[in-house]
């Protein structure tokens, strides 16, 4: 067993006790209420799962494990020379609760690169889809694909005890975890470039090898891509993607089925799909004024026309958040430090000063203020990949880190199938009465 494998078993045995003794005392404790506008409103704010890796509070932000963005700029292990956090440590960090030194990183590295060949067929299927088929749909065919390869399923057919879910569990996220840049890469590649695979370069951390198999070798690149992998990881449980991978996953689903299923959430333009709206967004602005910087009359009146056509203002407003987002504010500062003078980040700095004054005035938005998607593609575009429909599956590879994570404690915790309760309006005008007299 590796050392973190270990490590992993070790917290598993405490967390369980903690988690029998809490449910011994407190399980017929209320979490809160459920008001009939919750279930009609997307449920939200409703307490109702267990998710380990991280928390969102919605004026601070993430917590990664208690850790703030800032904190793990500063105290997350860094690629030699570099300065922003490696991603792996991040995984760490979520996996364990505990801060990685630079061997464990290094550990990580190692065993994610050792994991990284994807088998031919999983090539040939991805390559029997039109090459202008969204990226997404192509990413999420090729987890897919690697599903019959999974430990979990392969076990379980066996005959597996129940509380050694998590093994298997543990090994399928370190395999979808190393192969997943090499998938994502490749349909990069095939969609945009020239088709030819770039094979990995063992030398390289696993963001920087990812940009390297795209075909991005600027070393400013390979910083952004380190510092997006970190900050897209996670955002709680009941966010789509990471709500549907865990809903899919208490069906003992493998990891395969239920990362594919938080993809195909991931790809709504409410949720991760927003960041490519953003750039698609600008461009029209872009072209409809010639090119260039717009001033600030014009995107005020640009994002009016958009809201009074009745669209929304994409990057902007959160289920949950209601100040700036600090993934948004982690780029802002990438973007001051290495491409101050960029037209599209000008442009994105400019739709800052202006959108949350016109989101407040419309007084529809219950968060007028950035999140993370409405600065990710300006980053992007300024280092060359400038091709927005690919945006998504660089959330989803980041995304996965979190996903998996919680997937491997929910194995581990013995969490049941997943089963809310809904009610028909009927129900609802039945039982409830008026103002609850
Ligand atoms: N522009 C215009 N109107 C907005 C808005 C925005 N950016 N954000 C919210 N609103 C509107 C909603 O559409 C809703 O209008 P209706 O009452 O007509 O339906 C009203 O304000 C209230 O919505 P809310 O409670 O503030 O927001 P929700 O929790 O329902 O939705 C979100 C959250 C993110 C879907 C929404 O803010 C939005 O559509 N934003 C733009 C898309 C986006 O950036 N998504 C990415 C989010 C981050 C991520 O998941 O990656």
């Amino acid at each position: 067993m590796s050392a973190l494998k270990e490590k992993l078993y070790s917290k598993i045995v405490l967390k369980r006790k903690e988690v029998k003794q809490l449910l011994k005392e407190s399980g017929d404790q209320k979490l809160g209420e459920v008001t009939v506008a919750q279930a009609y409103g997307g449920m939200r704010g409703i307490k109702c799962m267990v998710w380990e890796p991280s928390a969102l509070d919605p004026n601070e932000g993430i917590r990664f494990r208690g850790y703030t963005i800032p904190d793990l700029r500063d105290r997350l292990p860094k690629a030699k020379g570099g300065e922003e956090p490696l991603p792996e440590g991040l995984f760490y960090l979520l996996l364990t609760g505990e801060l990685p030194t630079d061997e464990d990183v290094k550990e990580v590295d190692k065993e994610w690169m050792a994991r990284r060949e994807i088998p031919n067929y999983v090539i040939d299927t991805i390559n029997g889809l039109p090459t202008d088929t969204h990226p997404m749909t192509q990413f999420s065919v090729g987890i897919l694909a690697l599903q019959k390869n999974s430990e979990f399923s392969t076990r379980y057919r066996k005959g597996m005890k129940k509380k050694d879910y998590w093994d298997p569990q543990y090994e399928d996220s370190m395999n979808l975890l190393g192969k997943l840049p090499t998938i994502a890469a490749y349909i990069y590649r095939r969609s945009f470039k020239d088709g030819i695979r770039i094979h990995a370069d063992e030398s390289l951390d696993w963001a920087a090898n990812y940009a390297h198999m795209m075909g991005v070798e600027a070393p400013e690149y390979k910083e952004l891509m380190r510092l997006y992998l970190t900050i897209h990881a996670d955002h709680e449980g009941g966010n789509a993607s990471a709500h549907a991978a865990h809903l899919v996953g208490s069906t003992l689903s493998d990891a395969y089925y239920s990362l594919a299923s938080g993809m195909a959430a991931l790809s709504g333009p409410l949720h991760g799909l927003a960041n490519q709206e953003v750039l698609i967004w600008i461009q029209r602005l872009q072209e409809k004024l010639g090119g260039g910087v717009p001033t600030k009359e014009q995107l005020k009146e640009f994002v009016w026309e958009t809201l009074n056509n009745g669209r929304v203002i994409p990057g902007y407003g959160h289920a949950v958040l209601r100040k700036t987002d600090p993934r948004y504010t982690a780029q802002r500062e990438f973007a001051l430090k290495h491409l101050p003078n960029d037209d599209l980040f000008q442009i994105v700095s400019m739709l800052y000063e202006i959108v949350p004054d016109i989101l407040k005035e419309q007084g529809k938005a219950k968060n007028p203020w950035p999140n993370v998607d409405a600065h990710s593609g300006c980053l992007q575009w300024h280092y060359g990949i400038t091709e927005y429909d690919y945006y998504t599956v660089m959330f989803g590879v980041s995304r996965a880190i979190g996903v998996l994570v919680s997937s491997i404690w929910s194995r581990a915790l013995g969490f049941p199938l997943e089963r809310p309760k809904s009610v028909t309006t009927n129900w609802i005008k039945e039982n409830i009465s008026a103002n609850g007299s």
